[in-house]
């Protein structure tokens, strides 16, 4: 494992605990969202732009950055909520998710607002998309390495297993996916809808270095990330285990919260819709406290 100080980690963890408030935010004042999946991966993005990539927010042009291809848009309020902590825009500007005008839309476009590397919502046309990037950069002979952030529904896509097997076969070792395994998609659970297990052998079948971790721990996603740098003759995937809806246990693990944003509708086991957004930033912000205060850990 990478050696990573307790006060970094707690760092990372508040951090990632103030991604989650900020999706609640803007997810309520947007009246619309995707609240599951968003706060699942909020410990992987906090990883990824606070310790993982090289990138520099002030710069967000610069031609030897590292690449963040978000394949499954519909998170993208994680993705905004961690670029503006970051420092890529101000964090106010959260508060326009989904307005008329906005550069922050239900799904993120290229060059709206800065760090979003490409335009994504149709499902599967990520790592293709990232493929290309990587293979680029050899081309090129530069450095930069590219991260592609996959969900787990979109392995239910042939194009998913075109760009997997291509990946496979170019041997591009520049490249890490990550998959958001959460078992949830839009209408059930992945395994009733479509399983998509043994999903870590499929990958090795088909030529990549594999990796399974718990999405919620700051070290294994570090590790797994510095793992995936020293392997020079693969392309990496690592299946991130995550709970859907994390951090908000009313939301955690229910499929139900996929695509409604807090407040917006009764759903049955949840508080009333009048009391959704209240209780989800009081657990948070408590845990939250809590982490700061270094009494828990994740
Ligand atoms: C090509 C395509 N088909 C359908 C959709 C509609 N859609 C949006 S999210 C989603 C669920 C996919 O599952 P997953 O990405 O695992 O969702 P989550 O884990 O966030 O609930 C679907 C079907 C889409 N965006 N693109
Ligand atoms: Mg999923």
């Amino acid at each position: 494992m990478e050696f990573l100080s307790e006060q970094k980690i707690v760092f990372l963890e508040t951090t990632a605990n103030r991604i989650r408030q900020s999706i609640i935010e803007m997810l309520v004042a947007a009246g619309s969202g995707h609240s599951a999946g968003s706060l699942g991966m909020a410990d992987v993005f906090t990883a990824l732009y606070f310790q993982i990539l090289n990138h520099r927010p002030q710069e967000p042009d610069w031609p030897d950055r590292d690449r963040l291809v978000l394949s499954c848009g519909h998170i993208c309020p994680v993705l905004y909520a961690t670029l503006a902590q970051a420092g890529y825009f101000p964090v106010p500007e959260l508060s326009t998710l989904r307005q008329l005008n906005s550069r922050l839309q239900g799904h993120p476009h290229r060059g709206s607002p800065p760090g979003i590397e490409t335009t994504s919502g149709p499902l599967g046309c990520g790592l293709s998309q990232a493929i290309g990037m990587a293979l680029a950069a050899q081309l090129d002979g530069c450095k930069y390495r590219v991260y592609c952030v996959m969900s787990d529904g979109e392995h239910q896509e042939g194009n998913t297993w075109e760009a997997i097997m291509l990946a496979g076969k170019l041997r591009l070792p520049n490249l890490t996916a990550i998959v958001d395994r959460n078992n949830i998609q839009i209408d059930g659970r992945t395994e009733n809808v479509l399983p998509l297990e043994p999903l870590r052998d499929k990958y090795e079948a088909f030529g990549w270095h594999t990796l399974e971790i718990n999405g919620h721990s700051m070290e294994a996603i570090i590790s797994a990330a510095a793992e995936a740098k020293a392997i020079h003759e693969y392309p990496t995937i690592i299946i991130a285990h995550t709970t859907p809806g994390k951090g908000v246990s009313f939301m955690e693990g229910d499929y139900r919260w996929h695509g409604i944003a807090p407040g917006a509708q009764d759903v049955p086991g949840a508080p009333p819709k009048g009391k959704q957004v209240e209780a989800a930033l009081a657990e948070l912000r408590s845990a939250g406290l809590r982490k700061t205060a270094g009494l828990t850990r994740t």
